[in-house]
């Protein structure tokens, strides 16, 4: 049988204004009789059963939606500590320590470091009870948790991986000096989370708020959608984040709530770091963030898990028998809780305690000093495991569990509390004796003073505990790791042919790219590999016949009869489905594409995501997430559709885009691509796939198709080399006529425009010009390639080639001229690279986009053949008059 409320909890929520005490204690007492004697079950019936008549009549009443300030598992329900407390209090001292030293010492060196503490600080218990109890590495029994760490808290990670014997004391004397390091011979510690920089060390970039958030929860889906396609087992794992307060400000941290909630993730859990405060000031300072995020996450369908007090609180819980004590921490709001925070036992007792006579009889009985030491639930040990293990044990929802910490924990008056608290870097030599002594390090003055790192003897209780309690999870974390079978991709021609051989049929790119995508899905070994992604518009890209051969992923199958159920194209959704149909969310779709992209190293199985969405709404609305896959070295294909300023008719500004593939090409792993025709994109994908899955290099491809229909011709012979490179002839246009002496024009154009200059080239070669057109595939590769040929010969390589670009040039004539679908940036970030004495010009879609026809829009912008025609005919006039001055 349970045990009744503490009657504090029940008036603690009275109303303010009670018109009949007498009543309202009898109703009480028949509830409390009901409780002791019937059970937790049949009281919740009961509440059920009122709340179900009050609404019946109307009465208006809402149940409060937050919870008493108190912790969620109560005394009676917390589990026996499964550990040695002393040690692992020990053990988080001395890491407190190192991460601080570490902070303090880089920016004593170099004022411009920066670093932070107080976030660690306020997190260290937090971290320290998952490395020792819960996060499971991979191991040959489990295939390893799956842990996000808020990214300002890294120095404390590092911390730790020192005591471990991971990093060395060189190492951390690194902290935030990557390039400097190597000529120490250690290796730099990287300010955040950066599986770039790190990559047999950080898993998940972090660094960017509200990014973790929102990847951890499509990591977790993602996992359920293995299991369920019974590619992996990820029962028994989990994915676990720690985040902040500030941090859920975020949209994208709040944005897949839902979604976690509606598929019944319960591998998944939050666990958010309340210090109630951020980089300026308190996250809510007339208000009160645990309350709100509980409403948020609960309302969202979240299982809530309160860890607010520390043990020393819970006989103050028990004496508090009129409630006093919880009405007080209720109405303070978190503001003056961190003006608390930051105060001593003695300011605490005069002005939270003094507050009123019951509380001031509470506070009898404790010195100041134990008044100053009582723990919030986050830095408390025995109640953090609690926590993490209701967290871990319930099942049908994701938990979050918030938990209540002071910023700059420990920091004492440099920092605790403090409105500059998060970017408090320098401690005064005070400040490090109070500090060591706060902590019982066991440092003398002097080495406190001059910031040594310690590490306790390997032999030493500490560290034996340590590695035992990592051996007994699998192992050290957090670990990047990459081994993973080869995925062997089919021969280009047995599933291309239609592309390579187009013989003029008439298709657009994006059909092209659909019907690529059939065929991949049925080779046996590479089709079950790959994870279509689409943002609600798989019908827009012509793919609604995947839905039938493929099925929509659902972890709940299809609990309807689709209204279309007899047609070919039948909305077919199934526990095994492939296709990733993720509803009108480009962050959530980027974010399932990153956990797919990444899953060779998250979980050893290469998977290939294909993600299809407008261009527009790729790297201008969620470029910071894909900046952060990169930073992942996220393996996949992004496909940017209805690409270009201008192939999109009719659809106007905010659907056109003339950017992607500049933005594209500032990420180095990103291989950006702008196909004009089948063949091309066929090649294209076939050496991507083999790139990434047999080579396995950590690179992605952007490809930007479009919805035009055009003729399709065949692969020219032996350009497949050029297509990957960037560039190939596309054709020789003699001069039509008897002029044997031609002017000659050389024409560039990728992606839509190619067909303007192919139009362009006719015309003028009918006005008695030769002309060379050349099908750029990508822009982005040849500069790439013509900057490093240039430092090749700046660092005075003698092998240094010439540019790609140049070189194949090299036996065309005249003024080059290219146009694109995009910004002139584009087609200028090659101009360096051509052959000498060569002019350039370029052809763009710079400005804002506008609705009207292809034709209409081509001609405003600027780039279509008239106009390409137009600009040749103006260059060769400009380049003769230049040779005759
Ligand atoms: C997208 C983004 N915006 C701003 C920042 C800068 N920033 C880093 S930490 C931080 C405050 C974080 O506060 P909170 O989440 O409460 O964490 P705490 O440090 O308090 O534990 C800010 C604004 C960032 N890293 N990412």
């Amino acid at each position: 049988m349970n045990a009744p409320l503490p009657t504090s909890l029940l008036q603690a929520s009275q109303p303010a204004i009670d018109l009949d005490p007498q009543e309202t204690a009898e109703w009480q007492q028949a509830f409390l009789t009901l409780l002791a004697a019937e059970g937790a079950q049949r009281a919740h019936f009961i509440l059920d059963e009122l709340t179900r008549l009050a609404r019946r009549h109307h009465t208006g009443w809402q149940p409060e939606r937050v919870t008493p300030y108190v912790n969620s598992v109560g005394v009676e329900q917390q589990p026996v500590f499964p550990g040695d407390l002393a040690i692992e209090e020990r053990l988080a001292s001395i890491m407190r320590w190192n991460a601080l030293a570490m902070v303090v010492r880089a920016n004593q060196a170099y004022g411009e470091l920066g670093g932070h503490i107080a976030s660690y600080a306020s997190a260290a218990d937090l971290f320290e009870l998952g490395f020792n109890h819960f996060f499971h590495a991979r191991d040959s029994q489990h295939s390893g948790d799956l842990v996000f760490f808020q990214p300002h808290s890294a120095p404390g990670v590092y911390a730790r991986a020192f005591l471990e014997g991971r990093l060395s004391e060189q190492d951390l004397q690194h902290y935030r000096q990557e390039i400097s390091a190597s000529s120490a011979n250690a290796r730099g510690l990287s300010s955040y989370p950066h599986p770039w920089l790190m990559p047999d060390f950080w898993q998940f970039p972090t660094g960017s708020m509200g990014l973790g958030p929102i990847s951890s929860i499509y990591h977790a889906r993602f996992m359920r959608y293995l299991t369920h396609r019974q590619l992996l087992d990820c029962g028994g794992r989990k994915v676990w984040g720690v985040f902040g307060d500030g941090e859920m400000d975020e949209p994208e941290s709040m944005s897949a709530l839902t979604l976690a909630a509606r598929e019944g993730l319960d591998n998944l859990v939050w666990v958010v770091n309340c210090n109630l405060q951020r980089l300026d000031g308190p996250v809510r300072g007339n208000g009160r963030i645990i309350d709100e995020l509980e409403k948020l996450f609960a309302g969202a369908g979240w299982n809530v898990v309160k860890l607010l007090w520390g043990s020393d609180w819970d006989g103050l819980f028990a004496r508090d028998h009129d409630g006093a004590l919880l009405r007080a921490l209720t109405a303070t709001v978190d503001g003056q809780m961190q003006t608390f925070a930051a105060k001593d036992g003695r300011f605490n007792r005069d002005n939270f305690f003094g507050q009123n006579e019951a509380l001031a009889r509470l506070a009898q009985g404790m010195t100041d000093e134990q008044i100053d030491r009582l723990k919030r639930g986050g830095h408390d040990l025995v109640k953090i495991h609690a926590a993490y293990a209701a967290a871990a044990a319930h099942r049908g929802q994701p938990t979050v569990i918030l938990a209540h910490t002071k910023k700059g924990y420990g920091m004492g008056s440099a920092g605790q509390g403090k409105m500059t608290t998060h970017s408090q870097k320098k401690l005064d030599e005070t400040d490090l004796i109070e500090f060591r002594n706060r902590f019982n390090l066991p440092l003398s003055d002097a080495q406190a003073k001059n910031l040594d790192f310690y590490k306790p003897a390997e032999d030493s209780p500490e560290i034996q505990y340590l590695h035992a309690k990592r051996q007994a999870l699998g192992g050290y974390l957090p670990q990047r790791r990459t081994d993973c079978a080869v995925v062997p991709t089919p021969a280009l021609e047995s599933y291309a042919a239609f592309a390579l051989q187009a013989g003029g049929k008439e298709m657009s790119t994006t059909m092209a790219f659909v019907r690529l995508l059939g065929a991949l899905l049925k080779d046996p070994g590479l089709g079950p590999r790959i994870v279509p992604i689409v943002a609600d518009e798989a019908r827009t890209f012509g793919m609604a016949n995947l839905f039938k051969q493929v099925g929509i992923y659902s972890s709940q199958g299809q609990r309807y009869a689709p209204e279309d159920i007899g047609s070919v194209l039948s909305y077919r959704e199934a526990l095994d489905g492939q296709i990733l149909e993720e509803g009108i969310s480009e962050a959530g779709a980027i974010a399932s594409w990153t956990a797919a992209a990444t899953s060779y190293s998250v979980h050893g199985l290469a998977m290939l995501p294909f993600y299809i969405y407008y261009s527009m709404f790729g790297f201008q609305r969620v470029g910071d997430a894909i900046w952060a896959a990169a930073d992942q070295r996220a393996r996949g294909f992004l496909l940017g559709a209805t690409s270009g300023r201008t192939t999109l008719g009719g659809e106007g500004l905010q659907h056109q885009d003339g950017s992607s593939h500049l933005v594209a090409a500032t990420i180095p792993n990103c291989k950006a691509y702008d196909p004009a025709f089948a063949c091309e994109l066929a090649v294209i994908v076939d050496q991507g796939m083999r790139e990434m899955l047999v080579e396995q290099r950590d690179v992605f491809y952007y490809i930007t198709l479009m919805n035009e229909n055009y003729a399709q011709p065949d692969l020219i012979e032996g350009a497949a080399p050029g297509v990957m490179r960037g560039c190939y002839k596309f054709k020789h246009y003699p001069a039509q006529g008897t002029n044997a002496q031609a002017r000659a024009v050389t024409l560039l154009g990728s992606g839509a425009i190619l067909t303007e200059v192919i139009q362009a080239a006719e015309q003028l070669a009918a006005q008695g010009l030769t002309v060379d057109v050349f099908s750029v595939t990508s822009w982005s590769e040849l500069a790439r390639d013509g900057a490093a040929c240039e430092q090749g010969l700046l660092d005075g390589h003698s092998n240094t080639g010439t540019p790609f670009i140049a070189q194949q040039l090299l036996d065309s004539h005249g003024p080059v001229i290219a146009a694109t679908d995009y910004v002139r940036a584009v087609p200028e970030s090659v101009r360096a690279y051509l052959p000498s004495g060569r002019s350039y010009y370029t052809l763009g879609t710079d400005g804002f986009g506008r609705s009207d026809t292809r034709a209409a829009l081509r001609q405003f912008f600027g780039v279509d053949a008239a106009q390409i025609v137009a600009t040749a005919l103006r260059a060769l006039a400009l380049d003769q008059r230049q040779a005759r001055a």
